[in-house]
């Protein structure tokens, strides 16, 4: 079996014939590969996300990626550690994804081609609703249901919340003021409600914090009276099947949060997409020459 190293710098790659697994032999004339220089670690988020257990998946599925670790601690760790590299012009890979503001503000990142389909190719973001809940509160399903937006939307708010400053939920709520025709058509055929309580459940990330803002918002237009709940992954999903929360717009599908998903398929309301587009993976920045998951090396 061949194996290709790859190098820092514009040193030529060298093709190693074997398949060693003592790293110190790949290494000749002081040139390192890409995957030595990060110690065979990817920067991960938090444990509980669902880009994480897919890179744990990913792990075990390339040979390529086999001895690697992927070190999880937080998202703010993880983009302070690419900020770090960045600076430095240092490989760094990092688990990413779309919407993020990662490539508003370094667009020279790009995606390894994941030629085994572990992190899927298109994922979109879902509404979920808890069962009972349009027959309990009809005006607030119609409007869950009527939600949908671009990835651009979403976007801007991540990174108009990340440039100035100012809280998701303040962005959020500048953004329905801004956008009122959007927000209309989400609008369209709700009838106005009297203080009707809804209480969405949401992932802490700043994507689905945006939704869920942007929703209050809008929600409360109508006369609603919304509070907004961060939780781990497994809890929305958990919420929403036991009827604890009344509706979630984090789901990522068909391969982020598919296991959580499937596990309470029966127990909760799929309203479909809210926005089209996501994308998870694992992302470089463009100056490492590589372009593959499979360019990376065993340990
Ligand atoms: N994310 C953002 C989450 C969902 C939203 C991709 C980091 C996750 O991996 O679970």
């Amino acid at each position: 079996m061949k194996k290709i190293l790859l190098t820092i710098g514009l040193t030529t790659a060298l093709a190693l014939a074997g398949c060693s697994n003592d790293s110190s032999d790949q290494v000749e004339n002081g040139e390192t590969s890409y995957s030595e220089a990060v110690d065979h670690t990817i920067i991960g988020i938090e444990p509980g996300a669902g880009i994480s257990v897919t890179t744990e998946k990913a792990i075990e599925e390339y040979e390529s990626l086999s001895g690697w670790t992927v070190e999880l601690s937080s998202t703010a760790a993880m983009a302070a550690e690419l900020d770090k590299a960045m600076e430095n012009e240092e490989p760094i890979i990092i688990t990413g994804w779309n919407p993020h503001w990662t490539f508003a503000k370094y667009p020279d990142m790009k995606y390894l081609e994941d030629t085994k389909g572990v992190y899927g190719d298109v994922e979109e973001i879902k509404t979920i609703a808890r069962k009972g809940l349009e027959e309990e509160k009809p005006e607030a399903f119609k409007l869950l249901d009527q939600f949908n937006w671009e990835v651009e939307d979403m976007e801007w708010i991540m990174y108009e919340s990340k440039e100035s400053g100012d809280d998701i939920a303040a962005v959020a709520e500048q953004w329905v003021a801004d956008n009122q025709s959007k927000v209309d058509e989400w609008l369209e055929g709700v009838n106005d409600v009297d203080g009707v309580e809804i209480e969405l459940v949401s992932t802490p990330w700043d994507s689905e914090r945006a939704s869920a803002n942007v929703v209050k918002y809008a929600m409360e237009q109508k006369g609603f009276k919304v509070t907004v709940t961060p939780v781990d992954v497994a809890v929305v999903f958990e919420s929403i099947a036991n009827g604890d929360g009344d509706a979630s717009l984090a789901p990522w599908m068909p391969i982020t949060h598919k296991d959580f998903y499937e596990s309470y398929q029966n127990d909760f309301i799929d309203l479909g997409a809210n926005l089209e587009g996501a994308k998870i993976g694992l992302v470089v920045p463009a100056y490492m020459e590589i372009d593959s998951i499979e360019d990376l090396e065993a340990k």
